[in-house]
């Protein structure tokens, strides 16, 4: 009897590393191994080259189709977005010339699944919340340690790019960027980046310019096959996501902080999403007790 009391169903463990990540190639699940040093080390040199790393057929392929099972259930629930922004998400300035980056402003078209969709007995859950993939990520990034976002709406999200539709040049506003492919149109959908092509002191907007009217010189194009994981410091690298020609891209975006407490206020929340969640006003709360 009491044998039978401790017992915990599987499916109430979720899956484990071996199952969900291509660990042969990965070895994520023994982090105190040479091989995993390698693979961290390799991963960091790919990122301060070109701040990317494409780490192809990461997830196994039967989870693949899980995956992209699940992401066809939720994709209906996607909040669709179709405001036009300018690569660093401002307000125009007054007195510039139209050309300038900073006056450039494109649509953006795009949906996001909200995080509190997914089941939570689900693969894409369980992949968020696996242990060995966060400090894998974390070493990569040189991290000490990294938490699972725990923002109710934003932690994970399947980015959903119908035939058509742009996630146009842009710097991001957040450290890094963790991708997993989900969905491939046969055409279009690409991820292309200019690396480094901005500093903390030097915004080169001329360059910018130059990317925005059709410079490819330095540009770097990935596709991001189902099952790939992607690494990205996307802060001083301008990128886009180019529309699919035909059928629908998806991705799949995990969301890492260093902060345990981290959580989005709810006048962010509306703004993304539409309305805000009951964590959202305690956090509004928490900053006003501060003040
Ligand atoms: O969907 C992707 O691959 C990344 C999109 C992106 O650039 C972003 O979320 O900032
Ligand atoms: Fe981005």
């Amino acid at each position: 009897m009491a044998a039978l009391a401790t017992e915990t169903p599987t499916h109430q463990l979720g899956f484990r590393t071996e199952e969900l990540f291509d660990t042969a190639n990965y070895p994520i699940h023994q982090a105190d191994s040479s091989a995993f040093r390698e693979l961290v080390e390799d991963t960091t040199f790919r990122l301060g080259e070109t701040n990317c790393a494409q780490l192809g057929s990461f997830i196994r392929p039967v989870i693949v189709e899980q995956m992209q099972e699940e992401a066809a259930s939720l994709s209906g629930h996607a909040v669709f977005h179709s405001t036009s922004l300018n690569p660093y998400f401002t307000e125009p300035p007054e007195g510039l010339p139209r050309e300038h980056p900073l006056m450039r402003f494109a649509p953006r078209r795009h949906g996001m699944v909200r995080a509190d969709r997914f089941p939570r007995e689900g693969v894409i859950w369980s992949i968020f919340q696996n242990a060995d993939l966060c400090h894998f990520v974390a070493r990569a990034l040189g991290h000490e340690k990294l938490y699972t976002y725990r923002d109710p709406f934003g932690s994970v999200n399947i980015n959903v790019q119908p035939e058509g539709c742009e996630f146009p040049w842009h710097f991001d506003n957040n450290e890094f960027t963790i991708s997993l492919g989900l969905t491939q149109s046969p055409g279009g959908g690409a991820f292309e980046y200019v690396p480094n092509l901005r500093t903390s002191e030097d915004e080169n907007y001329d360059a910018v310019q130059r990317v925005l009217d059709g410079d490819r010189s330095h540009l770097r194009s990935l596709v991001l096959k189902p099952g790939d994981l992607q690494l990205f410091k996307g802060g001083y690298t301008l990128h886009r996501v180019t529309a699919p020609s035909t059928g629908e891209r998806q991705s799949l975006l995990l969301s890492y902080v260093t902060d345990p407490e981290d959580i989005t206020t709810s006048d962010k929340a509306i703004r993304i999403w539409g309305e805000a969640a009951a964590e959202h006003y305690q956090k509004d709360k928490k900053i006003k007790e501060t003040q």
